[in-house]
């Protein structure tokens, strides 16, 4: 076929279809989210999704940029100014892109930017416009006159016809943002319709998205699971690395040169390397206390690969040998980890899951002198998390604790136990606090300054979950036999 008649196939292919002229496994699956997404919405709506903006790091040195997770979950572009418009309702343009335009110069200093040909195959969006003509493109279409030749009045008959009668919607995902902070670019956006605007109602897209992101589709099953098994060699990386005298740092380089090495994109949230006391703190920040014999090490540590986030967490003796205090939370935290996973299944939710691993931990504590009563929320002093969240693009994905769990559903189940005589300490001192303390004193003394929590990602099938992070040790004679193992295959040290 000549160039001239294949252009001519490609152009009569759009006409036809409004199809992508090119696929891939990940575009299918992107047309197929955008598919269902319109499906919820129908024709009198239209659905705008912006992408987030750059942050600035330092001076003129901006962060790493990260994409909106909704507009990736429905473009898988990576580049900032970019906005996804969904016009269910239309002839055959249903879907349109706008990106930044190309630009050689700016490109020589900041990296290469997609060409509409680049974005139409990566997106499988077929109409690929400026992002410099977004505005004159919502004057067009809420002002009923069409946009250029992308988008005419029979194209958009229908939307038009339900802004003439005031029920069109537009549809964008409304987050609050914090109190008092700048407007979010989502905010100001929906300020900027109603002041130039009217016939339509301004609806929140979120619970479209949400409920759509919860089930994941096979191939973000696949790019989960790989960023697991990633995360999974990399935390055994990281244990190989544990030793007395060995910084924290040099932990979290092992384990982050093993993701960055198997090509995921970056960790999933920075990092957690906690040793001894540390272990105690939940998003401990530092890396700079330097190992000790006997110490517990609490590495909290996974990668985002294909923008997926696993999430796992091994708690382990740098020396390679639990003490029979660490052995005596590590039991309890496992078990009630393991009493979890037989509680999830579908139907169940994670309230059910945390209640489990509550119920279980309550009795471990109760058996240490840790709590004197298992009936009320004593506890509490020393789980102070919940124990599940979803995973996915975001590492706290979307989907609530009260959500029934479906097949495809991905989330953690991360029980812990953290002793700091401080709790004791900060009581307000009450009789009943003092009789408590005076019980609980001893106990605490002896457990003081240890931190374990145990975590793995795992998928929802038809009947249970299925750990998708196994591979790293987690039973005590595991974790004590691969540590020996360390020292006989790296003899050097
Ligand atoms: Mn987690």
């Amino acid at each position: 076929m000549s160039r001239l008649a294949r252009r001519a196939a490609a152009a009569l292919l759009l006409l036809l279809a409004a199809s992508p002229v090119f696929a891939s496994d990940f575009s299918d699956d992107l047309a197929a989210r955008r598919q269902r997404l319109m499906q919820r919405f129908g024709a009198d709506t239209m659905v705008v999704l912006l992408s987030a903006p750059a942050r600035v790091y330092s001076n003129d040195v901006d962060y790493e940029y990260h994409q909106d997770s909704n507009l990736y979950y429905l473009t898988g572009m990576t580049q900032e100014d970019t906005i996804l418009v969904l016009m269910p309702g239309n002839a055959t343009r249903r879907e349109l892109l706008f990106i930044k335009d190309r630009n050689p110069e700016r490109e020589h200093w900041t990296g290469r930017l997609l060409s509409r040909d680049d974005a139409r195959e990566r997106t499988g969006i077929a109409t690929v416009l400026s992002s410099g003509s977004f505005e004159a493109f919502l004057d067009g279409i809420l002002g009923q006159r069409g946009y250029s030749a992308a988008i005419d009045e029979k194209e958009a008959a229908e939307f038009f016809a339900a802004l003439g009668e005031g029920r069109a919607r537009i549809a964008v995902p409304m987050d609050t943002g914090a109190p008092g902070a700048q407007p979010t670019r989502t905010q100001a956006f929906v300020q900027q319709l109603r002041d130039r605007y009217v016939g339509y109602t301004a609806i929140d897209a979120t619970p479209a998205l949400k409920a759509l992101r919860m089930v994941k589709t096979p191939y973000e099953l696949t790019q989960l699971t790989k960023a697991t098994d990633i995360s999974a060699e990399a935390q055994m990386a990281g244990m190989r690395a544990a030793a007395p005298g060995v910084f924290e740092y040099q932990v979290k380089a092992a384990i982050e040169a093993v993701h960055r090495s198997r090509g995921a994109v970056s960790w999933a949230y920075p990092s957690i390397v906690g040793s001894g006391p540390n272990a105690t703190i939940l998003h401990y920040p530092e890396d700079d206390r330097q190992m000790q014999p006997g110490d517990l090490l609490l590495v909290d540590a996974a990668a985002n690969y294909g923008y997926q986030a696993s999430d796992i967490t091994r708690t382990y003796p740098v020396s390679g040998t639990f003490s029979a205090v660490q052995r005596d939370i590590y039991k309890i935290v496992l078990d009630a980890q393991e009493e979890a996973i037989k509680v999830a299944k579908p139907g169940a939710t994670l309230t059910t899951i945390h209640n489990r691993t509550v119920e279980v931990l309550k009795d471990g504590l109760l058996t240490l002198g840790l709590i004197t009563d298992a009936t009320g929320p004593q506890y509490s002093m020393w789980y102070t998390h919940g124990t599940s969240h979803f995973i996915g693009l975001d590492v706290h994905d979307v989907g609530s604790r009260n959500d029934e769990l479906k097949p495809g559903m991905t989330f953690t189940i991360e029980p812990g136990l953290y002793i700091r005589q401080s709790v004791l300490d900060n009581l307000p001192k009450t009789p009943a606090n003092l009789e408590l303390i005076a019980k609980l004193q001893a106990a605490v003394a002896k457990y003081d300054n240890i931190g374990v929590r145990v975590e793995d990602s795992f998928v929802m099938d038809a009947t249970g979950v299925r750990n998708l992070s196994s591979a790293v040790p987690k039973r005590i004679a595991d974790i004590e036999a691969y540590m020996r193992g360390r020292s006989a295959a790296s003899g050097a040290r």
